[in-house]
Order: structure tokens, then sequence, then C-alpha cells
């Protein structure tokens, strides 16, 4: 069985020709490193859970011990880094190296050289974890300056992008190797959608490696006394926006490979799937302005080209709403349903990784429609710094890839370890209680956001301020929520620590990823031509942020010192 036959193997080294015993080894030490990988991300997950329920009661207004606005922005610092950028990057890292070698076959040892990667990232996450918790550093995760954190904050942050880039070079090299012996033939679609996020990622980080080496670690190692919070700002969300399809893409990859299997289906359309990743290498990067529609000192022309752009890239998750929701239907009459909605019954919704993405693709319809919302210069001017953001990005990231991540470590862990899924049946609950959590605490602070309460306020209460007491029969609802999030979170922990710890060990069934309903020719095409998709991407930067960015630094500059309120 060869990679593109469309389904795929974990292990169809020795099938494929390759010395068993060599195959074997290269194939357990990669495993090693993924489950390093997934071990990182579940330990940030759940010290960062812990954060959040108190989080949640505070904006609820709460009379919690150690309430006090040094611990609260403390406390979501902590949380915004170990949720979106070291639970999600650790993740995306280990799926990625699942995908290459269940695709590709184990590449050349690279063994020392991956492992450095991994390491350089995880005394990176340390690094920012100290400065963060030894209450230097409540900067947010945005870290937006004149709020200046210690220097080990950016430098560990720096280390964290750096680890991934090596993580990076081990996915390039083995792609090439296998390219060089498979010349004529398609990627593997798991691994066309992990080098998009690849790729996505590399388009991003290059802002955010010189935000840092330029303006804030000099900054704030005193070597500089004043910083440009607009020019950090802009490549700030150079890296923010693409930032959050390197989230949402390896998500996707398990939409279109993994679930469509799962849920006993085929997937509607390979070639769709392969534009929806190619479009997301175009136009992910191009559309930061979006974030800075308020901002001063940016064209007004060059805020609607990037708003044009965000309309773009729409599109492709609009296809995939089509495609996946399709496979599902497949599915659904695969097993025998013929009318307009009775295959929707007949998904295995006790499937863990089955109901996590399908609860995920619900809530992302609305955290997709309220990212079109964001996107309209007026109804931004509305939502802005209120609590609706915080809203959509529970719903985006903290349900669409989040919730993704968690199925899929379900369905990843007895894979990696022989073992079986250890406290099943909360595993199968999980992802509901996740779900009941997210609508009550996402689309409750889309109501207050529009209610005009902003976001990252410690004191929801404004004080007794008469405006703040219409909020807070919401707030609390908000807070329920959160509470729910917590309890879904913990069993989360537990399963996966249950599962290493205790369980039963089994034969690891096999991963396998979705045939699609055609089958795929398997020749190389147009939409796996990536390196000429990612130079057309650099034309794109280099149209959308050039100018604007030449622009700014030759405006009169205006520095400023840093600040530590807490
Ligand atoms: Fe966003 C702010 C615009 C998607 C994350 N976004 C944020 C922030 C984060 C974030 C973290 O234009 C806050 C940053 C901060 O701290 O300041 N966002 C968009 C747009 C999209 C979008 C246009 N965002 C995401 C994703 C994220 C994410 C994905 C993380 C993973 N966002 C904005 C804007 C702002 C913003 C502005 C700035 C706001 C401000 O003023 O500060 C699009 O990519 C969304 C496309 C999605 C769709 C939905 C497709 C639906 C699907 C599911 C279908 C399911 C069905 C039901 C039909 C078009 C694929 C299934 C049924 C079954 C039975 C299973
Ligand atoms: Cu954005």
């Amino acid at each position: 069985m060869t990679p593109n036959s469309g389904v795929v193997v974990a292990g169809a080294a020795s099938e494929a020709g390759a010395p068993l015993s060599e195959a074997e080894g290269a194939g357990a030490a990669w495993r090693r490193l993924e489950l390093a990988n997934f071990g990182v991300a579940v330990a940030a997950f759940a010290v960062g859970a812990a954060m959040a329920v108190m989080q949640a009661l505070s904006r609820a207004n709460m009379a919690l011990p150690l309430r006090s606005a040094k611990i609260y922005y403390l406390s979501v610092t902590a949380h915004g880094v170990l949720m979106a950028l070291v639970f999600t990057t650790f993740f995306i890292m280990g799926l990625g190296l699942v995908v290459a070698r269940t695709t590709l076959l184990p590449g050349p040892v690279t063994a020392r050289f991956a492992w450095g990667s991994f390491w350089v990232a995880l005394v990176g996450t340390l690094l920012v974890a100290a400065a963060i918790l030894s209450g230097t550093s409540s900067v947010l995760y945005t870290f937006y300056p004149p709020l200046q954190a210690h220097p080990a904050f950016y430098i560990g942050a720096t280390l964290l992008v750096v680890g991934s880039w090596g993580w990076s070079a081990v996915m390039v090299r083995t792609y090439r190797g296998w390219r060089r012996e498979n010349p004529g033939v398609a990627i593997p679609l798991p691994m066309h959608g992990m080098l998009a996020a690849l790729i996505v990622w590399l388009l991003a980080t290059v802002a955010v490696a010189a935000e840092m080496l330029l303006l804030l670690i000099p900054w704030s190692l005193g070597l500089k006394a004043t910083v440009d919070p607009l020019l950090a700002r802009t490549l700030f969300w150079w890296f923010g926006h693409p930032l959050v399809y390197f989230w949402l893409l390896p998500a996707y990859v398990v939409w279109y490979t993994v679930l469509p299997r799962a849920a006993g289906g085929k997937l509607f359309s390979d070639p769709l799937a392969r534009l929806v990743f190619v479009l997301f290498i175009l136009f992910s990067t191009p559309v930061g302005f979006h974030h800075q529609f308020m901002d001063p000192g940016i064209g007004a022309g060059w805020k609607l080209a990037h708003t044009v752009n965000t309309y773009v890239i729409l599109f492709p998750s609009m296809v995939t709403a089509f495609t996946v929701l399709a496979s599902l239907e497949v599915a659904g009459r695969m097993k025998g349903a013929t009318g307009w909605f009775d295959w929707i019954p007949r998904l295995p919704w006790g499937d863990p990784l089955v109901a996590s993405v399908a609860l995920a693709m619900l809530t992302f319809a609305v955290g997709g429609f309220g990212g079109a919302v964001n996107a309209a210069y007026a109804m931004n001017s509305m939502v802005h710094n209120t609590a609706w953001v915080q809203g959509h990005f529970h719903l985006t990231v903290g349900t669409a890839t989040a919730l993704t991540f968690m199925g899929a470590s379900y369905w990843l862990l007895p894979r990696l370890t022989g073992k079986e899924l250890h406290f099943r049946a909360a595993a199968q609950v999980q992802p509901y209680l996740w779900f009941v959590g997210m609508v009550l605490f996402g689309v409750v602070n889309h109501v207050t956001g529009i209610m005009g309460m902003p976001r990252r306020i410690y004191e929801a209460g404004y004080f007794g301020a008469e405006e703040a007491t219409r909020w807070s029969e919401w707030t609390a609802i908000s807070a329920v929520g959160g509470v729910i999030l917590f309890v879904s979170a913990a069993f989360y922990v537990a399963v996966i620590a249950g599962t290493w710890v205790w369980g039963k060990p089994t034969a690891a069934p096999a991963i396998e990823y979705a045939e699609p309903l055609v089958p795929a020719e398997g020749r190389r095409t147009l939409w796996d031509r990536l390196a000429l998709w990612t130079a057309l991407a650099v034309v794109l930067v280099a149209v959308a942020y050039f100018y604007p960015i030449g622009h700014l630094l030759q405006m009169e500059r205006f520095g400023s010192p840093g600040f530590r309120p807490f």
C-alpha cells in the first residue's frame, strides 16, 4: 500500500520495502518525540484551564480570596500564553510529526536535531512561564508595548519560535526526501494541509521575530530607552492573524482527513481540500490591519485592502463547511440514511473524536460569522476591544481548534502508546460539556460586548456604575459557562493522564486517513506546487506591508518608555 492510495497506514514503511527493523526503529523514535510534544501541550492546557476558572468568576464580580488586579492580569497573561501559544504550538508540532511519519514514512534520522528543537522550544516556554508567574510580565498574550515585560518573557517567546522553526526544518527535510523518491506523486492530503500550516507559520513568524529582536528585547534590556508602539503592533498583527490559521489548519487536517473515516464515510472531495489549503497559504497573512482599524497612522486605503483580503479568506472556510458537512452526510448515507436529515442521527455521536469535531464545527459556524462582523470597519468600531472579541476567539481558537485537538488526542493516544483510552465515558461526555460551557461563555460574551462591556477588565462592575449593572446578570451566566468548561477541561486532562499512566495495553490501532469519495488520481497537480504558492504568498505579503511599514518609519518617531502597572 503506498501513501497515495488514499488510505495511509502507520508503519507502512515495512510494507513499502524498507528493512523492518530500521523502519520500526525510526518510527519508534519519532513516536517518542510526538508524545513529548503532546505531553507539554496537555500540561500547558491543564495549568491554563486552572487559571481560566478564576478569571470567569472574577469577571462576574465574585468575591474570591486573593482577588486583586495584579493576580487577575497575571492569570489572564498565563492563561492566554499557555492556551493560545503553548498548547497549540506543541500540539501542532506533535500532530505534524505524526502526519509526516505516517504519510511520508520515517525520514532520515534527524533525531538529534529534532529533539534539540523540541528542547529549545521547551526551555523558551519555561522561561516565559517563569517570567509570568514571577509577576513581572503581566503583558497579556499580545504583549503590546508600552506594557513592558521582563526580558526573559521576550527571550523565552523567541526561543519557542526558534524551536518551532527547527520543527519546520525537520518537516520540510522529510518532505523533500520523500519528494526526491516520488517526483510525480501528489502530496498525501494530510501532509499537504500540515505543510500549508507550516508555510503560513513561517510567513507569520518572520514578523514577530523582527518585533522581538529589533524592538522588544533591546528595549526590555534597557539598551533602548523607548519603543514605538504602533510599529510593534503592526509587526505583531502581521504575525497575529496568520497565527490564527496556523491554529486552524491542523484542525482542518483532522476535519478533512480523520473525521470522515472515523464517522464511517469518505472525504467528499480531495481537490477541494487542496484548493482550501492553497488559498490559506496565499491569503492568511496580508490581512493584519483588520486588528488595527482603530489605530492611527495606517492609511484608510490600506485598511480597505486588508479588509478585501479578509473577505477572500472567508471563502476557504465556507468551502470547508460544505465539504466536511458533505463528507458527514456521505457517512450517514453509507449507513443507510435516505431522507434529508436522517444522516445526522446515524453519525457515531458517542465517538469522542466525531463528537468533538462535529461540535467544534457547529461552534465555528457562529465564531466564523462573528469574524465576518469583525472584519467590517463600521461594525468593528462597535465591537473592538469589547467582550465580543474574547467571545469570538473562544469560539474559534478555544473551540474550533482546541476541541478538535482534544478529540484528536482521544484518537491519537491509543495509537501512539498502544494503550486503551482510560475513563472512556469521561472522554465521551467531555466534548458536550465543552460545547455547552462555550455556548454559555462565548455567546454571552458576544452579548455583553454589544452592550459595551470592555474586554480585559478586572473590575467588571466598574465599582457600582449604573451602566455596568446591566452586564452583571449576563456575566453570571458566562461564569456558569466557565465552571462547566473547567469541569470539561479536567475530564480531558484526566483521560489523557489516565490513559498514559493506567491505560490497558492493547494492540495499537493503525493510523488511517479518509479515502476520497472519488479515488484520487495520485498525480502531482498544480495544487501540490507549494514552492510556487509560497512565492506568490511572499509577493502578496510584500504588497500588503512594505509600503505601510515604510510609511510608518518615515513619520516623525515618538517612542514610549515602558510601563509596568502591576
Ligand atoms: Fe478572528 C480577532 C476576523 C477566524 C482568532 N480572532 C480575533 C482574535 C483571535 C481570533 C484570537 O476582522 C483576538 C485577537 C486579540 O486578542 O485582539 N477571524 C476573523 C475572520 C475569520 C476569523 C474574518 N479568528 C478566526 C479563527 C481564529 C480566530 C479561525 C482562531 C483559530 N478576528 C477577526 C477580526 C478580529 C479578530 C477582524 C479583530 C477584532 C478586533 O477588533 O479586535 C474567518 O477566518 C472566519 C471564517 C469562518 C467561517 C465559518 C465556516 C464554518 C464552518 C463550520 C460549518 C458547520 C456547520 C454545522 C455548517 C466562514 C467551517 C455543522 C453541523 C454538524 C451536524 C456537524
Ligand atoms: Cu485576524
